[in-house]
């Protein structure tokens, strides 16, 4: 996946707000290792795979959403159905200033905000309690047809609602029905998103069960599908601006990403779905993270 929208030869217009994107997505993959590294346990490789697309969601103008007030959940909505990528929708938050320095290093202790998996009675910001994977597509398939209802009983717009899910989530049976589901309800406001790292807890998802063409299945089931680069994100920024103006029915859009991109040997390897880093790891992952904003500051800077 080769992305072609580097500063120097290939700018855009806008580019150097989605620059600022990459720039955050950086600062979260740092917080994602730290919080991982410091609690001994937590989920990695499906973070940093989900990176990029939340970054962009929440920092991009992708999403209308109130920053001032994270308790209000009327305008667009982001639900996390891969759950145990909690790490990255925490780091998204702390550069929100949606929780604190301190909460960071609080990820899977007893009582705190950040539980392993999210937690919206500790978290407010949260929208759903998920990690048991398969459920929360459908519980935002329910929120995307009561805001739907809302909104033609008002004579409104209805805000955009968003999920996502893992490749080998999508082998859950129930993600089949809410699939159906949201196309019989013709749920123009759902975007579902598909982390497609090709792996899974135990391996690849081609040898566990694979999906096979996900996107023809996707169609078939009545919803229209995009398929983009999950880490270009001018790339991401494109494919969901396509899904949010389509509002004829549901839209999937596929991204294709790398398990633990942006740390040299957690990239396309199972081993680190749900392994921490020990402090030599951790202190290797983040000089390559670092390394990674350096090279970056000096592509974007003017001098
Ligand atoms: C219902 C359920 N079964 C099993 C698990 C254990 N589990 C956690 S993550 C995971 C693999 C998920 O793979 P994928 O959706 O591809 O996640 P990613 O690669 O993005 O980390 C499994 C089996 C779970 N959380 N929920
Ligand atoms: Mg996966």
């Amino acid at each position: 996946m080769a992305c072609n929208h580097s500063a120097t030869s290939h700018p855009f217009p806008g580019f150097e707000k989605l620059f600022k994107v990459k720039e955050t997505a950086n600062y979260m993959r740092q917080d994602i290792i730290k919080m991982i590294s410091e609690a001994k346990s937590g989920h990695p490789g499906g973070s940093l795979s989900a990176t990029d697309i939340i970054a962009t969601l929440f920092f991009s103008d992708i999403m209308d959403y109130n920053r001032d007030d994270f308790t209000d959940h009327s305008k667009d909505r982001f639900f996390l159905s891969k759950g145990h990528a909690a790490p990255a929708l925490y780091a998204a938050f702390h550069q929100l200033g949606w929780i604190e320095d301190e909460d960071l290093h609080t990820l899977r202790r007893l009582g705190s905000k950040l539980q392993g998996h999210p937690d919206c009675h500790a978290l407010p910001a949260v929208e759903i309690c998920s990690g048991s994977l398969g459920q929360g597509f459908s519980v935002a398939c329910g929120a995307a047809l009561g805001m739907k209802l809302d909104a033609e009983a008002n004579g409104t717009e209805s805000p955009k609602v968003y999920v996502m899910m893992g490749d080998g989530e999508m082998q859950e049976g129930s993600n089949w029905e809410a699939v159906m589901f949201a196309a019989h309800q013709k749920l123009g406001n759902l975007i579902g998103i598909i982390d497609k790292n090709n792996l899974q807890i135990d391996g690849n998802v081609n040898d566990v069960c694979t999906l096979g063409d996900i996107d023809a299945k996707c169609e078939a089931f009545g919803w229209k599908t995009i398929h983009a680069d999950g880490h270009c994100i001018k790339s991401i920024y494109d494919a969901l601006t396509e899904a949010k103006a389509y509002g004829e029915g549901p839209v999937m859009v596929i991204f294709d990403t790398v398990k633990g991109k942006g740390v040299s040997f957690m990239e396309n390897n199972a081993g680190w779905h749900g392994k921490a880093p020990n402090a030599e790891q951790a202190e290797q992952a983040l000089k390559e993270l670092e390394e990674a904003a350096q090279i970056f500051k000096k592509e974007t800077s003017n001098d």
